[in-house]
């Protein structure tokens, strides 16, 4: 009896399903389609197991689907832009191209093994000029139908590394390259206009069922839509042009608590003071030197300067209130002017405590008149509170209430409007680094920003290139930027900026479709393919990278690169849990951690040490693997040790795919273990021949077949709910359930044949290679990639009894298991047996017993 070896196994199937290009995906309008896709990764270096888990929850969807008749579209590529190339080729001399395409070429041999059903005939990289020069025609496509702009605007300013800086590039303040305190400056920058999708992008969200709950929360969020009120104070004292001010509120509502107004140090209004009065340009320079991001002015200390100027109350033309500037005032955001309110904004509390300003309640709690001291009184806009200082009307009501009358107010007396904002701000795409796609736009003195003709595309990246580290390196290169005007055909300049890299990630699901069509996509096949119907990926790209691909969607349907029906490209989502492991530290002189990797320790129940000096290890708890803290398992080391199977096995294993699952030798062994004695009971079976028909089965021979045909339908609709790690546990059953079966005869050596048959199709999409041998082995000449999904016997798939609740006089009193085609009278005579009827009934004899079968037992007393 030999072992099943995985070493050998693998690659053969590997071959096979390579020679017969089982995994190529071609357009087949006779069969529906199945797009399935994980997110792609960035080249970063080598993968560890934890990157494997999603790849094979895309793989066994994509096998099951296949199996299920679908014309499957499993496409792999590379996120391949972005910055750490370029920091690889400043710290070790290394080109970034050089760099990526490396790393590339180790992912994918790591991927390789693993046996996905990946059509690698489509792979892509964003960083191919195919791919690149694509993305720039895109550009040009949006720039004409108006969804891209070019602006000044605020952004973060890395003094060292002389970058801009995205808000997530800002830690505490600092560059998180560079830990220089960041600057704010104004740039010209190019946009893409997503803000005037708000609406659009906010209300689909509803649509998008198959969502997890809390993606779309994030994504609501993100958009954040705020109903408020927009008014002007007329100033006293301000420099001419400025007479009035404009603010919005989204608490109308609290008017008379007013207590001063405030201004961003961005504000035309203080840039109009600034520049006579040295002590305010001081100020604000003092302002700017932070970041941009709200999450950092929510953290920042509240700092703020009197301007002297005065605003007048709307509501009482002797009421005047003075005009701060305020480094909590986003210039972004609403009109980048506001008035405070103390009692009910903790921002503008801790700002008046500060300062001395006043704070006046608006509204107390229903039974509790304490007034505010030192936390705003904030409850939900949907908790009725006491209105006692108000234009609203005074006693309990919600605020929303209060705010629709303070907005029908204003409306009625003409000091104001109605107005919905949304959080969402443009995208800023504009990057002055070298490892991204260039901008396809010409600067020419005489016609101004003119698109790049699309005949001249790729606007290719110089591969001469010197990296430094700071300033963008396009913009320095001696020659690349000098260019003819596409227009008037004068000297003119490229544009050095290149795109963020989140614009790569938009489209790629797109562009898979027909990766080497000469547009961005092929109409054809992009109507085809499209939805994906399935996406798979990490919840970090909850927001950004799924909102981007949201507007890139909508934009391309605009610009005739998608069909109407794809506006949201994600027909389902998931988003996978992290795999994790202990970590191992020793101590270095100083006391300080240093990180070992599982391979260099010897764990044993009772602790570890290092298998190099037998130094005592700390275990710490198993958190998500990383490089950082050395917790992390190369996929090769387990291939070479037990197979790509195993290692698939048991990723699918133990949690559910949405939750964390912690890698142990112990589970990766009986993962192993699981898979050889299925062989070995495969081995040692006596199995009837091919077709034989199904002979009178006794009753072992009858259990299981019932057992497989339990397995079919379970596994079925566990693969459907995504719930693999069921499917796993159903399939370690079912091996019980063959193991468990003795004797022999034709009704045994049938059931047994359609045991192993069905088991191995139930287990293709977690062990394709297993199966496969498995399949073969059963006496099959074609492959399991190319078998349809075993269909249950719905007879035998289903349970022979049934739990019945008995209800006496309209309550569940007990429990009946009964032969699902018992009748009537032998039902109700087992329900007044029940001890609990009859402990209900006392004695007495029933009036009514009705019995509806297969649902309820109904007794009447
Ligand atoms: C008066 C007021 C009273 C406010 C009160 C809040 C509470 P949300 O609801 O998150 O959209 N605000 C407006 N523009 C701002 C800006 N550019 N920078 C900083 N803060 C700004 O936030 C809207 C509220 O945030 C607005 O309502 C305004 O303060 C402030 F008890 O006005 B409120
Ligand atoms: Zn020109």
């Amino acid at each position: 009896m030999t072992r099943y070896n995985a070493r050998e196994v693998e690659p053969k199937w590997q071959a096979r399903w390579n020679e017969a290009r089982a995994f190529e995906a071609r357009p087949d309008p006779s069969r529906p389609k199945y797009y399935v896709l994980e997110m792609f990764p960035y080249p970063s270096g080598r993968i560890h197991v934890g990157h494997t888990r999603n790849y094979v929850m895309g793989d066994v969807v994509a096998r099951y689907k296949r199996a299920r008749g679908f014309n499957v579209l499993h496409p792999m590529g590379f996120d391949a832009f972005g910055l750490p190339a370029e920091n690889a080729a400043i710290e070790r001399g290394l080109h970034p191209d050089a760099w990526t395409r490396e790393n590339m070429a180790v992912m994918r041999a790591q991927m390789e093994p693993l046996g996905l059903s990946i059509d690698w005939t489509r792979e892509l990289a964003t960083c191919d000029a195919e791919y690149y020069g694509q993305q720039q025609a895109l550009f040009i496509d949006m720039l004409a139908a108006g969804l891209v702009a070019r602006k000044a605007s605020v952004v973060n300013w890395d003094p060292v590394d002389q970058t801009v800086l995205a808000n997530e590039q800002v830690i505490d303040g600092k560059g998180w390259r560079t830990g220089a305190p960041v600057e704010r400056r104004e740039l010209t920058q190019w946009f893409f206009r997503i803000s005037d999708m708000a609406e659009e992008l906010l209300d689909a969200i509803d649509g998008l069922e198959q969502w997890p709950e809390k993606v779309r929360t994030m994504q609501r969020n993100w958009i954040g839509r705020s109903r408020g009120l927009q008014f002007t104070f007329e100033t006293r004292g301000a420099p001419a042009g400025h007479e009035a001010l404009e603010v919005y509120t989204t608490r109308p509502d609290t008017l008379m608590g007013a207590s001063f107004a405030a201004i961003s140090p961005d504000h035309p209004l203080a840039r109009a003071l600034e520049k006579d009065n040295p002590e305010i340009a001081a100020f604000c320079a003092e302002c700017r030197r932070m970041g941009t991001s709200e999450e950092e002015l929510e953290k920042a200390e509240k700092k703020g300067l009197d301007t002297g100027i005065t605003v007048v109350h709307p509501l009482d033309p002797d009421w005047h209130l003075p005009v701060w500037i305020a480094n909590f005032v986003l210039m972004d955001y609403g009109t980048g002017a506001i008035f405070a309110v103390p009692a009910h904004d903790q921002r503008d509390l801790d700002f008046a405590r500060k300062y001395g300003l006043p704070v006046i309640d608006c509204y107390t709690a229903v039974n509790d008149d304490t007034r505010v001291t030192d936390t705003a009184f904030v409850p939900p806009k949907t908790e009725a509170v006491r209105f006692v200082n108000t234009h609203t009307g005074e006693g309990v009501m919600d605020a929303n209430e209060a705010i629709d009358r303070a907005i029908a107010h204003a409306e009625e007396k003409g000091y104001g409007r109605g107005v919905t904002k949304y959080r969402l701000r443009d995208w800023g795409i504009s990057r002055q680094r070298y490892w991204g796609c260039p901008i396809p736009v010409v600067h020419c003195e005489e016609c101004g920003v003119v698109p790049e003709r699309k005949a001249n595309l790729p606007v290719r990246l110089p591969e001469d290139v010197e990296l430094t580290g700071s300033g963008n390196p396009l913009e320095r290169h001696p020659t690349w930027a000098r260019t003819t005007c596409p227009k008037c055909g004068e000297p003119a300049r490229r544009e050095t900026d290149t795109m963020d890299t989140f614009v790569d990630s938009s489209w790629y699901f797109a562009r898979f479709t027909a990766p080497r069509a000469d547009t961005p996509t092929d109409p054809e096949a992009a109507a085809y393919w499209m939805n994906v119907d399935q996406y798979i990926g990490g919840v970090e790209h909850a927001i950004l990278h799924l909102l981007y691909s949201r507007f890139f969607a909508r934009a391309m349907i605009r610009t005739g690169h998608l069909p109407e029906t794809a506006a949201e490209p994600f027909n389902a989502l998931f988003t996978q849990g992290m795999l994790t492991h202990e970590t191992y530290a020793t101590r270095d002189a100083a006391g300080r951690e240093v990180w070992h990797l599982p391979e260099e320790v010897s764990r044993t129940e009772a602790g570890a040490t290092l298998l190099a000096s037998g130094a005592p290890v700390e275990i710490g708890p198993p958190i998500k693997m990383s490089k950082s803290k050395k917790n992390v398992i190369a996929p090769e080391d387990i291939i070479e040790q037990f197979g790509a199977d195993t290692a698939r096995w048991f990723v699918m294993s133990d949690s559910p795919p949405e939750r964390d699952v912690e890698w142990t030798a112990a589970g990766v062994e009986g993962a192993w273990r699981f898979l050889q004695r299925v062989w070995r009971l495969a081995g040692e079976a006596e199995l009837a021949a091919h077709g034989t028909p199904a002979p009178d089965c006794g009753p072992a021979a009858l259990a299981l077949r019932k057992a497989t045909h339990k397995a079919i339908d379970g596994v079925t609709a566990d693969i459907e709910g995504f719930a693999f790690n069921k499917a796993v546990a159903r399939l370690y059953e079912f091996a019980n359930a063959i193991q468990r079966t003795a004797g022999e005869g034709p009704d045994l050596a049938f059931a047994r044949r359609e045991a192993f048959e069905a088991m191995a199709r139930l287990m293709n999409p977690m062990v394709p290679h297993f199966a496969e041998e498995l399949w073969a082995r059963l006496g099959h000449e074609t492959m399991l990639v190319d078998t349809a999904w075993p269909e249950a016997d719905a007879a035998l798939a289903r349970d022979d009894t049934i739990l019945l609740p008995i209800q006496v006089n309209g309550k569940k009193r007990g429990e009946l298991e009964v032969a699902r085609d018992a009748g009537k009278d032998a039902i109700e005579k087992m329900a007044l047996d029940e001890p609990n009827v009859v402990r209900f009934l006392e004695g007495r004899a029933p009036k009514k017993v009705i019995v509806v079968p297969g649902r309820i037992v109904n007794v009447v007393v």
